[in-house]
């Protein structure tokens, strides 16, 4: 036989082995998290704002009234932190029941750092 004529299993490097093993980090990443916002504007009652809180974010009365002050104040503060499909729950939420009410209250989502 030609010296250079091996079959696989011949050659010294390889044992005919098809498999392939790679090391892998275990994957533990935790999905991301969004920040549930509410925005000031200058029309929507501050009492609706607080009901709205306290509906769909699980705040007291004093919670919901701290954050809807820092909201007319500041102009926009964080009222929670959810999965993004929690999140998007929430905003859609606030949205639909500031609609029905025919106040302009806004609420978007961001993915946090
Ligand atoms: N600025 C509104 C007012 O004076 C109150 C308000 C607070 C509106 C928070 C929206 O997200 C808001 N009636």
């Amino acid at each position: 036989m030609h010296r250079d004529a091996f079959m696989m299993a011949d050659r010294p490097e390889d044992d005919g082995d098809t498999s392939i093993l790679t090391a892998t980090k275990p994957k533990t990443k935790r999905p991301p998290l969004y920040k549930v916002l509410l925005l000031n504007d200058d029309f929507t009652p501050m009492e609706f704002v607080v009901h709205v809180l306290e509906r769909f974010f699980g705040l007291n009365h004093a919670q919901a009234f701290e954050i809807m002050l820092t909201v007319h104040k500041k102009g926009v503060a964080v009222v929670g932190v959810f999965s993004h499909e929690i999140a998007e729950t929430k905003v859609a939420q606030v949205m639909d029941f500031a609609r029905r009410h025919q106040h302009p209250l806004q609420c978007t989502m961001e993915k946090e750092d």
